[in-house]
């Protein structure tokens, strides 16, 4: 099976315009994120971006080349591998470990978000600690730091003309989401590693749309993504099969493959930021495919993400009508972020091998799965719909279908 998707480009803001408080940036801002945006807005020009792009990103391979022991060291099974190495640690939609990528989860603004042990104990992937490769790799700790660092501010000036955005013609007098982000200590860095394509790999997942990351949308409030690096054997190259790469469905349900440009940071919406603004910014499924090819033979693919999203202290205030996991609010009542972020574990908590790494929503395998997995829906003249009206069976061969 062949696909033909359409290349979008993602709405782009220039760091100068983005930083300007006075600016009008709302049709921009509903372009990208609104109810009929694309879900992703990319920032340009932002000042000494590039060169931390390129310092973390070249060493992810280095950190996957470590050997076995030494990423053993590094692996957190207590926070269910949300911080230090994870490999094979999630399911493919297929069922099947993700051997396909590595990752190396750190929080980039605090090594040790609190000492209180009960608060750990509760929240062992928020509040558990970063685990450097200080001997092994040390420049990883300042890399990974400067560049999370970065991107968070920059999300945070996004973040306001987000809020200017929801704010427009509403009369609640919530707290936005800037503030929300500024005070949180749970933000999540994430440095991916997909391992170089073998011929032999080709077969396999080799068609799906999703082949290097499943369909998913993030669970927090704001993600921040780099724009990917392809390598073999260290050398940069561009990317070697042009329908390879980051892909989202769109609000009516088309798949596009998007792009922006290689020193811009792209943003995508997460699920908490949909329920709080009451569906006025919208949270983007997406996934990766691989690239094939003869030409991928042997080409690795190096990212990052942060993961922007409150406190596990933050009391949410949630609407009275949500769409997404509506089991859990009760009308007028709030939730802290950490208990929400419990119950999502809880609720969706599969097997030990797949932990749901904090900061992405659930991930689903399969159409068996996706019935377990996902919470259940509004329902429209007798089925399961999903938020765009699209049937959850429907969703269901999309993703297996892809
Ligand atoms: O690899 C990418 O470009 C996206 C990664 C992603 O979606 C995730 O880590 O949740």
């Amino acid at each position: 099976m062949s696909f033909t998707s359409h290349v979008v480009q993602t709405v782009s803001i220039p760091y100068e315009e983005l930083k300007d408080q006075n600016a009008d940036l709302s049709k921009k801002i509903g372009e990208g994120f609104g109810p009929n945006g694309l879900g992703i807005i990319s920032i340009s020009a932002v000042p000494g971006y590039a060169s931390l792009r390129q310092n973390l990103l070249h060493l992810a391979p280095r950190l996957a080349s470590l050997p076995g022991e030494v990423k053993r060291g590094l692996e957190d099974p207590n926070s269910r591998y949300n911080f230090g190495w994870s490999h094979g640690k999630e399911k493919l939609e297929s069922g099947k470990p993700d051997l396909l990528k590595g990752s190396f989860y750190a929080n980039p603004i605090c090594d040790i978000p609190t000492d209180d042990v009960s608060l750990i104990k509760r929240y062992p992937s928020y509040c558990g600690q970063n685990i450097w490769p200080r001997d092994a790799l040390p420049e990883l700790e300042l890399a990974f730091k400067a560049l999370g660092k970065l991107i968070l501010d920059v999300g945070l000036l996004l973040a306001y003309h987000c809020d200017c955005y929801v704010a427009r013609g509403l009369e609640h007098d919530d707290e936005g989401l800037q503030q929300i982000l500024l005070r949180s200590r749970c933000h999540k860095g994430r440095l991916l590693y997909y391992f170089p394509t073998l011929r032999s790999d080709y077969t396999e997942d080799g068609d799906s749309m999703s082949s290097w990351c499943g369909w998913h949308t993030d669970h927090g409030s704001l993600t921040g993504l780099a724009c990917a690096m392809f390598m073999r054997n260290g050398v940069e190259l561009p990317c070697p099969d042009s329908a390879a790469g980051l892909y989202v469905k769109t609000r009516s349900s088309e798949i596009v493959k998007v792009v922006y440009g290689e020193d811009e940071i792209a943003y995508q919406i997460g699920e908490t930021t949909e329920i709080l603004s009451r569906g006025r910014l919208c949270a983007t499924p997406h996934c990766v495919r691989a690239p094939k090819g003869e030409a991928a033979s042997g080409v690795d693919r190096s990212t990052f993400a942060l993961f922007m999203q409150p406190d596990w202290d933050e009391k949410l205030n949630f609407p009275d009508v949500v769409n997404i996991h509506q089991e859990f609010l009760q009308p007028n009542g709030s939730l802290s972020f950490g208990e929400y972020t419990e119950k999502l574990l809880d609720k969706f908590r599969i097997s030990a091998l797949r932990p749901i790494i904090m900061g992405r929503g659930v991930k689903t395998s399969g159409p068996a799965e996706l019935a377990s997995a996902h919470p259940p829906r509004p329902r429209t003249a007798g089925r399961l719909v999903n938020r765009a009206g699209r049937s959850w069976a429907k969703e269901a061969e999309l993703r297996a279908g892809s």
